[in-house]
């Protein structure tokens, strides 16, 4: 048609991998844009998804369209995160191995949007039994309950997650979603007690405080009124989001809570300690002639006590003294004024931390699935994402380095082994060039030498070490480290000395600068013994249950903050190298979070650090498909008559027989040492429908060979 514009120029490519073969990145963006203007906000890079965040609700997740992607091939249809859900799934039963998906992009990018979406596909979509069903609308509300608690409003995002997840979401042999496990990640519990100026605190406390029921606040001693409590109130200001709606959400979590096996009391605890927490916050403190703390203000005080039922008395000498244990007895030490505000906010934090690794525990109950039988899993990864505020401290260091490894796993999966497998396999190769980020996640981790030992190694001089001398050992070991900036080796070229408490960082993502304070109290994360006692006796049960730990009799000392995270993280690798990866990336689209605006300039360096281009250069110069002779020959061999039923031979050479009367084009493979590389997915769809074809001709005796396939 004469002057009409072809799809092509229109919606652009669907796939990158079909862009021109010299596409640059200018040509990458522009593609990502045309779609984009269009609302279609996926496009493929192979298997790999991009998702670009539209700020505004589409007409593409309904159960039509979830629908319309179940069982179809990855390629056939529109690019959409069901697709890849539904490769994973699919390839996961085919192939009877674990899978997970890795959702990573920054802050605001779309990543647990995309994870929902995810796990509404599979709890919708999958085979179902009624028996079952309960597990799977478990699943589904655990979203909303877990969001209350660990997501909050932030400069970046509204609804932003201030913990990591990884869940495994467990299928049975016949494919149906049977149970799940969720593991979390670093709470950012100092939020409970601090927010910058215009964030906010955890949703539940607004919710509970602006949709909860007149009787049920009442029973809490709460006012309906944010103002009120100085937890939710930052420089006299009570941050405004207009994108939520406090008494929808309240509803929906406390639906939620009854789906998840919670009781009456369960429920009446919980609610206790959000509200305990709320008033704690407003437990002021004076001095007295010695300048010693004393509580003022007794019915905050009392609220706290009848809600955690803890005696009154014991309660406040928890908070204003401390225990020290002398050689033969203990004394108690009074407290200042800041150090009691300090206590009591370190209780604060330790009690909703601790109530929200319960919650996960709970909910992971109520989605277990007790039945032995054999089980593959899809994991579902998604954590809080980069982020760079006007001053950024030990909670963005945590997550910046989460985000480092990450990446660092990304390039392991796919631009490092993907090239040393070519090599490895003999297959010509023109390498490609990439920034390993490893560097970075060293100069962070490394043991004896990375910023968290030097961290941990202040803490343990308790009384010496400030969050200054931090920073001092920081730079003396790490100043000529090339992705780490200190002011004062700057400033010694021009020879002035400023006294600036930062340093900065050469994230892969971009730079950050740390403000030091905090560092060191938020690294050892103390809570004193005495007040731990007193917690357990509690009459409420779940705090009982939070506190009910041997760890203050343990004389060892606890490991820091960032060194648990560092493990943890070390563990989630683990995990996550056993099993087969899918990614999607999620990009901005705009930092003021207008729908359907396109900030080039803001795109372009997250398609630059995130690799995009390297990732699609390996993909396309490479082969989206690879298997070992003998299990690609195994399973297709009855699709040529010279290899079925049997060949008699080495493996490879069945293979190329195979291959050559399916009609494969020589561009289309390449015979590897140990395996067969195939370059369009599209090929290996098309002998896998053949195969399809040619099983159900197979009498039922020779298809039992197939089981498991
Ligand atoms: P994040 O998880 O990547 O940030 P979210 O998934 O919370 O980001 O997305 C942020 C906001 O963008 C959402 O609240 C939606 O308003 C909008 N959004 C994202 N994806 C979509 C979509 N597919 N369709 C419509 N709107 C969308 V963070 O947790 O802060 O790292 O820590
Ligand atoms: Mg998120």
């Amino acid at each position: 048609m004469e002057g009409a514009l072809t799809a092509r120029d229109r919606v652009g490519i669907q796939d990158f991998v079909l862009l021109d073969a010299h596409t640059n990145e200018t040509a990458f963006l522009d593609n990502l844009k045309k779609r984009f203007s269009e609302d279609l906000i996926y496009t493929y890079i192979g298997t790999l998804l991009v998702s670009v965040n539209p700020y505004k609700e589409l007409d593409i997740y309904s159960k039509k369209q979830m629908d319309i992607y179940m069982g179809v091939n990855f390629f056939e249809l529109p690019p959409h995160i069901y697709a890849l859900a539904d490769n994973a799934y699919h390839t996961m039963m085919s192939e009877a191995n674990n899978h997970f998906i890795l959702i990573s992009g920054e802050s605001g990018a779309g990543k647990t949007e995309a994870s929902k979406k995810i796990l509404q596909y599979y709890a919708v979509s999958c085979p179902s039994t009624t028996l079952l069903d309960s597990v799977r609308d478990r699943m589904l509300v655990s979203n909303p309950v877990l969001e209350a608690f660990g997501n909050a409003k932030t400069l970046k995002n509204d609804n932003s997650s201030r913990f990591g997840k990884y869940m495994d979401i467990q299928f049975d042999i016949q494919g149906d979603a049977v149970g799940g496990h969720i593991l979390s990640y670093l709470l950012e519990k100092s939020r409970v007690v601090h927010q910058n100026h215009g964030e906010r605190n955890f949703h539940i406390f607004y919710q509970l405080v602006e949709g909860g029921e007149e009787d049920l606040l009442h029973q809490l001693g709460l006012e309906s009124n944010c103002q009120h409590y100085s937890y939710l109130v930052q420089q006299d200001e009570c941050a405004n989001v207009t994108s939520i709606n406090e008494k929808n959400d309240w509803k929906t979590v406390r639906n939620a809570l009854s789906v998840i096996d919670f009781d009456e009391s369960d429920i009446q605890h919980l609610f206790g300690i959000i509200a305990s927490v709320l008033h704690l916050g407003n437990v002021q403190f004076e001095a007295d002639s010695k300048g010693y703390a004393t509580l003022n203000n007794n019915t905050e005080l009392r609220w706290v006590s009848t809600l955690l039922g803890i005696n009154v008395q014991v309660l406040q000498e928890g908070l204003t003294y401390r225990k020290i244990e002398a050689k033969t007895d203990e004394v108690l030490s009074p407290f200042t004024v800041d150090h009691a505000i300090y206590a009591r906010d370190a209780l604060a934090k330790a009690i909703y931390g601790r109530t929200f690794t319960w919650l996960v525990n709970k909910i992971n109950d109520s989605m277990e699935n007790k039945e032995p039988s054999r089980k593959t899993v899809i994991g579902l990864l998604d954590i809080y994402g980069f982020e760079v505020f006007y001053v950024n401290s030990f909670e963005q260091f945590c997550i910046n380095y989460c985000n480092e490894k990450l990446q660092q796993l990304f390039i392991q999966l796919t631009l490092k082994s993907e090239q040393e497998e070519y090599e490895a396999e003999g297959i010509g190769w023109e390498p490609v060039q990439f920034f390993n980020n490893k560097i970075i996640c060293d100069l962070v981790e490394e043991k004896h030498r990375g910023i968290i030992s030097v961290l941990d190694e202040e803490c343990l001089r308790p009384g010496e070490a400030t969050d200054f001398t931090f920073l001092e050992r920081l730079e003396e070991k790490m100043g000529s480290h090339p992705h780490f900036i200190t002011h004062k080796l700057s400033d010694k070229k021009t020879r002035k000395t400023l006294d600036r408490g930062d340093f900065r960082l050469l994230h892969y993502a971009g730079e950050v600068t740390y403000c030091v304070v905090g560092f060191i109290d938020k690294n050892n994360d103390m809570l004193y013994r005495n007040i731990k006692d007193v917690m357990r006796q509690s009459k409420n049960a779940i705090v009982r249950e939070c506190f009910a730990s041997t760890e203050s009799d343990s004389r060892r000392r606890p490991e820091t903050v960032a060194s648990q995270f560092k493990s943890s993280l070390l563990g989630l690798t683990d995990i996550l190298m056993s099993k087969e990866p899918w990614y999607v990336r999620c990009l901005k689209s705009n930092e003021s979070k207008q729908p359907g605006r396109f900030d080039n300039v803001l795109v372009r360096h997250q398609v630059k650090y995130l690799g995009l281009m390297e990732h699609l250069r390996v993909r396309r110069a490479g082969f989206a498909y690879r298997r070992r002779y003998e299990v690609f020959l195994q399973r297709y061999k009855p699709l040529c008559p010279a290899t079925w039923p049997h060949w008699r031979g080495v493996a490879a050479e069945g293979v190329e027989v195979l291959v050559q009367h399916l009609g494969y084009l020589p561009d289309e493979y390449k015979m590897g040492r140990t395996k067969i590389f195939i370059r369009h997915p599209r090929t290996l769809f098309a002998t896998e429908d053949a195969f399809e074809v040619c099983k159900h001709k197979l009498a039922s005796r020779i298809q039992a060979q197939y089981k498991g396939y």
